[in-house]
């Protein structure tokens, strides 16, 4: 392990606590390991080079009743749709929309198409989970064989 250094955050009392709780539930032995494997994912699904080829699924919870965000996610799937695989739409509730959306292509398109989404103002709650299509395909091939 490289130099430690010590880092110093301003975080709600109450996101602390809820992180804690899953830290000692989860593997960790500690809130900075914890912490510092969040923060390699992060970087890790930041990193890859534009030419990679990534698959993003994101999710995003918001307000029934917000009808421009429902119309900047549709138009959001026209406008990137060279990388707009597939959408999902549930209804949650009387209020409350789920919407999976699968982008798939070159990591820099990708990243650039899912930061929009995630950032589209009135999403509750915004969530990404990257994967790498070569590492996983190169993966597959080893494993099966060819024909
Ligand atoms: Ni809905």
């Amino acid at each position: 392990m490289s130099e430690l250094t010590r880092a110093s955050l301003s975080i709600e009392r109450d996101l602390m606590e809820r992180f804690d709780r899953a830290v000692e539930e989860g593997g960790h032995s500690n809130r900075s390991e914890a912490i510092r494997d969040l923060m390699r994912a992060h970087l890790q699904s930041l990193s890859w080079g534009g030419s990679a080829r990534v698959v993003a699924t994101v999710t995003l919870l918001y307000d029934h009743h917000a009808r421009r965000l429902t119309r900047q996610i549709e138009e959001h799937g026209h406008d990137h749709h060279d990388v707009t695989r597939s959408s999902l739409h549930v209804h949650m509730g009387a209020d409350l929309c789920l919407e999976v959306v699968i982008l798939c292509g070159g990591a820099s398109e990708v990243k650039a198409a899912t930061q929009h989404l995630v950032g589209l103002q009135g999403v509750l709650h915004g969530g990404v989970v990257y994967s790498d299509l070569d590492a996983a395909e190169a993966h597959a091939a080893g494993q099966w064989g060819e024909g």
